[in-house]
């Protein structure tokens, strides 16, 4: 695969160049990342017509990703996506508090997770790969874990994120990534999730708490809103979460098997089906934004006008055996891939 990648400084005067690849698979299809958060700021796919496009929402200046706290457009997302209870991590005799930067819960690795670090990046004839040796005093997670995640085109235009990370300390720590990337399959993005239909493949999900806590329960998704075996057009199914009063999608999914989900463009022909190695995959469908937020070519942000989901072990996994497990003992590896199988009807 004759992949080519360019990159450019497009920002300065910061703790270190803001600098902008472009992985190009010679197919039309490119991705574009930051060495900031390891962002993905764009997916470019053709449509039915060969419009070109990013099916990628994000902020509309570069510099805007600094220090978000409150969207991670793009980011990766580490060492532990989703919320964790009290922000605390028993294992074996040891106890652990986490940094806790959503009221007593600890969010997307804290506030300073892989969101807001800055990552080595070397180009590889893989793709991009980027790197981080992050200590306890950086993060305020236990353990010194070494961390690669890699972005690449694989064969038919598949999109490949690989998590890899290696402890290298005496101490146990938490590793749970994923990405945080948000689709709009619309050329124009301010026709938001109109057009779009997703399947997630799950006959469960997590019953949460008032703070979006994982209780232990499952929930059966059956004559529900939140029933997605089944292909559902995305905006009909936010009205009738509305006609219970619930604002949107924010929940983690029991997925089964290696398809997650799901999403497509009735109108111009895009889809993008998600693989993953994990048991979870929590929907959100941005529901709660500020307008003065401008995103991609300046468009002001509105609720629903993307769709996030980001695959990953049940959330707060750690607070229940059965959701999985996310410890990474003492000097053990461990890796997970993402697979975004893009194509066009
Ligand atoms: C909100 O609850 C949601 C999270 O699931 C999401 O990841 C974040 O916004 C961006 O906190």
């Amino acid at each position: 695969m004759n992949q080519v990648i360019t990159r450019k400084e497009i920002a300065s005067n910061l703790e270190r160049p803001l600098m902008q690849y472009t992985v190009n698979n010679g197919n039309g299809y490119a991705f574009t990342c930051l060495n900031y958060g390891a962002t993905l700021t764009s997916i470019m796919m053709p449509d039915r017509n060969g419009i070109i496009d990013n099916i990628l929402l994000g902020f509309n200046g570069p510099t805007d990703f600094l220090n978000d706290q409150t969207y991670f457009f793009g980011k990766a997302i580490g060492r532990v996506g989703g919320r964790i209870k009290g922000g605390l991590f028993h294992y074996k005799n040891q106890e652990f508090l986490l940094p806790r930067n959503e009221g007593d819960n600890t969010l997307h690795g804290g506030v300073n997770g892989f969101h807001h670090m800055w990552w080595d990046v070397s180009e590889t004839e893989k793709g991009l790969t980027f790197t981080k040796v992050i200590n306890p005093e950086m993060d305020g997670f236990p353990g010194k874990l070494e961390v690669t995640i890699t972005y690449r085109w694989g064969e038919n235009n598949q999109f490949h994120v690989e998590f890899y990370a290696i402890n290298k300390s005496d101490t146990p720590t938490l590793f749970n990534p994923t990405t945080h990337i948000y689709f709009n399959l619309n050329n124009d993005k301010l026709k938001g999730l109109n057009n779009h239909k997703l399947s997630i493949s799950a006959e469960q999900l997590l019953e949460l708490d008032q703070q979006q806590i994982p209780t232990g329960e499952f929930i059966n998704v059956t004559n529900t809103p939140f029933d997605f075996r089944k292909e559902q057009n995305l905006s009909e199914m936010l009205h009738s979460l509305k006609q219970l009063n619930i604002s949107g999608y924010d929940h983690p999914y029991h997925v089964t098997g290696p398809k997650a989900a799901r999403l497509s463009n009735l109108n111009n022909g895009r889809i993008v089906e998600i693989q993953s190695d994990r048991n979870g995959l929590v929907f959100y469908s941005l529901n709660k934004t500020h307008p003065h937020i401008k995103v991609n070519e300046g468009n002001h942000l509105f609720p629903h006008m993307a769709v996030a989901l980001e695959p990953q072990t049940l959330p707060d996994a750690n607070h229940h055996p059965d959701f999985g497990d996310i410890v990474l003992p003492a000097n053990t590896e461990k890796k997970y891939e993402i697979t975004y199988k893009l194509s066009v009807i």
